[in-house]
């Protein structure tokens, strides 16, 4: 029996039906369009057919060309799907379900007509991907829907739900129940009417300065960025250009993009997000726990925003909390996150009135005993967590998965505190956690492989991004960033000032620099630590200038000073004096010199200690791929996705380079600046760092 073509092609009482079948989401991969082009020609050259339907096999109508494809050689067809759909003789009539988006929403738009069913999703995203749709999108899009409309959805590359879509204007009908039939009896009332061509349309009115404005608007959030700008070039260029001109210019602007630094680095970031789901090294044949019902224990702000995401994602939960007083006040705290987003209109009265219905506050552990999964986030300390686990391993029933919240705690110590080990492992969530989509797996010495595919699963239930991660100081996230915090406060003890810092991570692509971010945070919290790593390791290395300034009540913006200084109501850093002189007491009391800095060695010193932590940690087996630090510094510390992530951004600079840099600095400053074995190797064979993989993984 030979493979099934991706395209397959049948007709029903007069009506031809060309199916879409290429997994797992039809993208426009090897044969589609070649198959959508033949049989479109086939149907309009059979006078037993009086229209055409166009649908996808499987979970999707089209996701678009394959991503895959991009940045190597292909044949140009010497006809596109979408000059054969539009330009037929017969309508055609493309039947949505699941997701249409870039090419697969372009060739709808090509057809001449478009039923949905509810469920569905229409867009056009490729500027996500760092280019612009190329299949005519940036012409008809706005020609069928406006400008104004169509520059948002390009703009944004957002996903349109199959209503709002029919409100738009893209879908003429929703459709329930069987979409194959819906679709047939739908042609067949159209065979015969007046065909429609969107490419016929006369170009759309712009609304003055309308493109100015969409270019101011974009400016801090697409710095750097091209993709952006030529989206809005080319909505631009719909409203001044005849069609096939428009399309002309389409084309010119894509080919600047598709190959671009940006969407290289965006491409790389869509793979290896949904890479890091896999662990390769676990039994193929591990079963993965179904979880349904989850409890979580601790109402504090950790507490609280899991209960939230899980709310969020239709996933009943039970909030444990051995005080009634703090289980209000978490209760209170969830009510308050849910009001500010109902105020900022992201959530409606309704949605969040049924979030709360999800959560249910309890008193006993008897109450959650018979939940599937429980997550523990009370305080970070040892014997809290022990005390809670015990209480866990006893209530629990049979098979109950046990999840810590811990950012830096042994794995292997909670588990200890209980008989099934086997059932516990690290699920660490980023503050706050009902935003932050980065959630660490940790895995401990005695977890066993259905327990992380389970917590694995339940990240991405809950809309997380799940990324597996060994047990080991800090686990790989936080353990990654060590060597950045470090070099921030060294280098100020060296004469660079937290407001160049802050510009040259600005100015690299960051939302703030980590100084103001800081501040945000209160200076208090990072001051704690260092006392408790004080306490445990004597030859920890302390930070005297912020522990001054918390010592003088500079504790950030919730103290109005802190690195620096903020006018009352305004969140805007103001340099102070008194800062750079404190730096220079210090640095003089520890006879520390302080020179200048320039740009390009305040961004390596920063970026070049967590590369060289990434390739320990991926040597010792913790990060089991370079790809995955990558998508948790995307989805965890606002690294600017447009670079990709650190290792991607690292071999635009090269191992060897690199290693070299780190090599000098371990002269310099000593062995924090070690470099890391698999550096070295990287650096001597001219490897690409991204591609480190864990010895488990090889
Ligand atoms: N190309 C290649 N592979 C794709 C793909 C695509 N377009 N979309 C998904 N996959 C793979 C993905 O790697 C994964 O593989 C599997 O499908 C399931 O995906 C001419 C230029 C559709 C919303 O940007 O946003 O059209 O890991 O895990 O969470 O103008 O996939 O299992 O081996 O993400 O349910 C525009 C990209 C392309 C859409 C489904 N289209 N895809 O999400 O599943 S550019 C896009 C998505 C273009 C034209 C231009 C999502 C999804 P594997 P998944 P999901």
């Amino acid at each position: 029996m030979g493979e099934r073509p991706v395209v397959q092609y049948a007709v029903e009482d007069g009506i031809a039906v060309i199916t879409i079948d290429n997994p797992p989401v039809n993208a426009l991969g090897a044969g589609v369009s070649d198959g959508i082009v033949a049989g479109v020609d086939r149907a309009n050259a059979d006078p037993a057919v009086k229209a055409i339907v166009l649908i996808g096999a499987g979970r999707s109508f089209i996701a678009g060309a394959d991503i895959r494809r991009f940045g190597t050689k292909r044949e140009t067809p010497a006809r596109r799907s979408y000059d054969a759909l539009e330009g037929g003789g017969k309508p055609v009539v493309a039947a949505i379900h699941g997701y249409a988006l870039g090419g697969g929403l372009e060739n709808a738009l090509c057809c001449t007509w478009r039923i949905a069913v509810p469920s569905a999703k229409v867009g056009l995203p490729e500027v996500l991907i760092g280019i612009l749709p190329g299949g005519g999108g940036t012409q008809r899009l706005p020609r069928l829907i406006g400008a104004k409309a169509a520059l948002e959805m390009i703009s944004t590359g957002r996903h349109v739900p199959a209503p709002e879509a029919k409100a738009l204007g893209i879908i003429d009908a929703l459709v329930d129940g069987d979409l194959r039939s819906a679709a047939i009896a739908f042609a067949r009332d159209v065979a015969g009417k007046p065909l429609r061509r969107i490419g016929e349309m006369p170009p759309p009115a712009a609304e003055p300065g309308m493109f100015e404005m969409a270019r101011k608007a974009i400016a801090r959030k697409a710095r750097n960025q091209k993709a952006p700008y030529h989206c809005i070039a080319a909505v631009e260029a719909a409203t001044r250009l005849p069609f096939t001109e428009g399309i002309a210019e389409e084309k010119r602007l894509f080919g600047e993009l598709e190959n671009s630094d940006e969407a290289r680095a965006l491409r790389y970031a869509f793979f290896a997000e949904r890479e890091v789901a896999r662990l390769p090294h676990l039994p193929k044949d591990a079963p993965t726990p179904e979880i349904r019902t989850m409890a979580v224990v601790g109402a504090g702000t950790m507490g609280g925003g899991i209960a939230m995401s899980c709310a969020d994602a239709g996933l009943p939960v039970k909030l444990l909390d051995a005080s009634a007083e703090t289980l209000e006040r978490g209760l209170r705290r969830i009510r308050d996150n849910y009001a500010v987003s109902v105020k900022r209109g992201s959530l409606t009265q309704a949605e969040m009135d049924q979030r709360l219905t999800l959560i249910e506050p309890v008193e006993s552990y008897a109450d959650i005993a018979d939940c599937d999964a429980v997550i523990e986030a009370v305080f970070e300390q040892i014997a809290v967590k022990e005390q809670v686990f015990a209480e866990l391993d006893h209530a629990m029933k049979p098979g109950a998965l046990l999840f810590s919240n811990t950012s830096a705690i042994d794995i292997d110590k909670i588990a200890a505190a209980t008989k099934r080990p086997q059932d516990v492992a690290g699920t660490h969530f980023f503050a706050p956690a009902n935003v932050m989509k980065l959630f660490e797996v940790v895995e401990g010495s005695a977890t066993a492989p259905a327990t992380m595919l389970a917590a694995m699963k339940l990240g991405r239930a809950i809309g997380k991004v799940s990324a597996y991660a060994g047990n080991c100081d800090g686990f790989v996230a936080n353990r990654s960033r060590i060597p950045f915090t470090m070099e921030q406060n060294l280098m100020v003890e060296e004469g660079a000032l937290p407001e160049q810092i802050d510009r040259v991570m600005v100015e690299f692509g960051y939302p703030m620099g980590p100084f103001a971010v800081n501040d945000l945070s209160g200076l208090d919290v990072s001051y704690q630590t260092r006392r408790r790593r004080k306490a445990e390791d004597p030859d920890y290395r302390m930070l005297p200038v912020p522990d001054q300034l918390v010592e003088m009540g500079r504790k950030g913006q919730k103290t109005g000073a802190g690195w620096y200084r903020y006018e009352p109501g305004d969140r805007m850093p103001h340099p102070d004096p008194e800062v750079a002189r404190i730096i220079q007491e210090v640095a003089a009391e520890n006879g520390i010199a302080q020179r200048a800095f320039s740009d390009e060695e305040v961004l390596q010193r920063l970026l070049f200690g967590s590369i060289n932590e990434a390739c320990k940690m991926i040597a010792e087996g913790k990060c089991l791929r370079a790809s995955d630090l990558d998508v948790m510094w995307l989805n965890g510390f606002g690294f600017p996705r447009y670079r990709g992530g650190l290792m991607f951004w690292a071999d635009g600079i090269g191992a060897r380079e690199i290693y070299n840099q780190i090599a000098a600095w371990h002269q310099r400053y000593g062995a924090r600046w070690a470099p890391a074995p698999l550096l070295r190797e990287a650096a001597e064979k001219g490897g690409l760092l991204r591609e480190l993989r864990a010895p488990q993984l090889q």
